[in-house]
Parts: C-alpha cells; sequence; structure tokens
C-alpha cells in the first residue's frame, strides 16, 4: 500500500493526525531504548504515525536497537517515519533512502534545495519502487526558517520575485511529493502552502507547544498532521497528555474546519 493511504488508514483507524516525534534528551543507550519504548507504549493510540530523528538513530544505531522500535510501532500498525533530511547528490541520497527503506521505515524526509536530477529523483525513485514515502521540507518552524526559506528568488523567465517556500511547494506537487512539512509557528504559511497543494500533498505540520505553534491555528490554515515531539516525550505522563492533544485535535476539526 503507498504510504499517502498507509497514512490515512492510520488516521481512520486511530482517530489521531498526531505524529509521534519520539526524540529524547542524551542518555546511555540501554535507557533511552527503554524509555522511547515505554512512551511509544503508553501513546500508541493516541497517535497515528512515528517519526524518528537523530536523536535516537545516532545512540542506538539503524540496525541495532532501533529495529525494536521499529517493530513495536508495526506490531501498533503505525507507520514509520525517518526525518533525515536526504540534502546530498543523487547518488548519496539513494543509499541514504535505501538504509532507511530496509531498515523498515515507512518514509523519510528530504529537502527540495538539492533539486531533481541527480539530486531527489534517486529518491523518488526508490520510494516508489517498494511503496514508501518522501516528504519534502517546505517552510521549517524554527525562528531563522526565513533566511533560507522566506528568501525571494528573481525568475529570469518573466521577471519576478517568488518566496523559496512557494517554490518549494510547487516542487512537492509536481514531484508528487507524499507530504510537505509547513512549521506550525507560521500558520499564515500553511494556508499559502495549503491552497498551492490542493488534496494532492498533505501538510505535515511541526512546531506544537515547545516551539509555541497552536493546534487549532494548525489545522484551521491546512495542515492534515501535527508532528509532536517534546510536548508528550518530556511529560510526567505521556499518555495523558497525547490523549488530551488527540482531542484538542478532535475538538478543532468538529469545529467544521
Ligand atoms: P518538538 O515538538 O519537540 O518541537 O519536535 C518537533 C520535531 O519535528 C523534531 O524532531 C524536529 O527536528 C522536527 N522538525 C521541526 O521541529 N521543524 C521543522 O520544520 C521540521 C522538522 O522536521
Amino acid at each position: 500500500m503507498p504510504f499517502k493511504q498507509k497514512m490515512e488508514d492510520a488516521n481512520k483507524r486511530t482517530g489521531s493526525n498526531i505524529v509521534l516525534a519520539l526524540d529524547l534528551p542524551l542518555n546511555k543507550p540501554g535507557k533511552l531504548l527503554i524509555k522511547a519504548k515505554e512512551i511509544l507504549k503508553a501513546v500508541h493510540t493516541h497517535i497515528c504515525a512515528v517519526k524518528l530523528n537523530r536523536h535516537l538513530i545516532l545512540p542506538l544505531g539503524l540496525f541495532g536497537d532501533v529495529q525494536s522500535l521499529i517493530g513495536q510501532a508495526e506490531d501498533y500498525e503505525l507507520p514509520t517515519i525517518m526525518d533525515c533530511k536526504i540534502n546530498d547528490i543523487g547518488n548519496t541520497n539513494q543509499i541514504i533512502a535505501e538504509h532507511y527503506f530496509k531498515a523498515g521505515f515507512d518514509a523519510v524526509t528530504a529537502n527540495a534545495l538539492v533539486g531533481w536530477e541527480d539530486g531527489l529523483l534517486p529518491v523518488f525513485d526508490i520510494a516508489r519502487q517498494s511503496n514508501r514515502g518522501v516528504l519534502i521540507l517546505v517552510y521549517m518552524s524554527h525562528k531563522g526558517a526565513w533566511e533560507g526559506y522566506g528568501q525571494k528568488v528573481f525568475i529570469h523567465e518573466n521577471g519576478r520575485n517568488v518566496s523559496q517556500y512557494k517554490i518549494f511547494a510547487q516542487k512537492a506537487l509536481k514531484w508528487k511529493a507524499d507530504g510537505a512539512v509547513v512549521g506550525a509557528t507560521y500558520p499564515k504559511k500553511i494556508k499559502e502552502v495549503n491552497s498551492i497543494l490542493g488534496e494532492e500533498v498533505p501538510i505535515y505540520s511541526p512546531g506544537i507547544g515547545a516551539q509555541g505553534g497552536q493546534i487549532q491555528k494548525a489545522l484551521e490554515n491546512g495542515a492534515k498532521y501535527l508532528i509532536i515531539g517534546r510536548t508528550i516525550t518530556l511529560s510526567k505522563n505521556p499518555s495523558s497528555v497525547a490523549r488530551d492533544l488527540k482531542l484538542a485535535t478532535q475538538r478543532s476539526l468538529s469545529k467544521g474546519l
């Protein structure tokens, strides 16, 4: 089943559009794995997917303990996303994607700045061959995002200046990406990007809570999935926090967005 479909199924089955960013601070690998597994077990009914980042891949090892986390997510029928932000020449990108897909991840994130030919084309090729997904960064959630994603690009063909993130959104559409990442900290940008992407490319929005983004604003402006990490992973009671976040998203959505 294609990744986009897998996400939709998980969304329907769980009633949640929260992607858990399973990020934990520095700790001994043994403790990290135990903690990560505990959190995943506690919140799995309140989320629709799991995203891993270098927080766990570096200390635990892709073909080491990370395998048991991917297996646990599979047991809960939750898709897994590797947030590797692929950003190199095509040959290197291909190897990166092959490793993550071989390890069992259902999708990877990638940076549109490297372009298509000999850039992200090989990543999309492998993803399509194996029903995996590629999520494209369109506008990141951090404060300095404007420096790159917000800069104006001069278009020679028509003499116009266009914002970089709008160009990335158009590329996400053209490349048939499985998702576009836009920070919840910039709800107006979510709306603008959503008007370019329509129903074709769902918006994944990180930055809720710890970075100041708000659930309602992200959803009402067109985000489909909310990526949430520290608000859940660092809380004393991840299960009840995740449940409350899920209920908050359901309330926002039922207000007739
Ligand atoms: P948190 O909810 O703790 O801020 O975590 C957000 C997660 O999403 C982190 O893994 C971060 O690397 C990732 N992320 C982000 O915060 N903003 C982006 O623009 C893109 C991301 O992948």
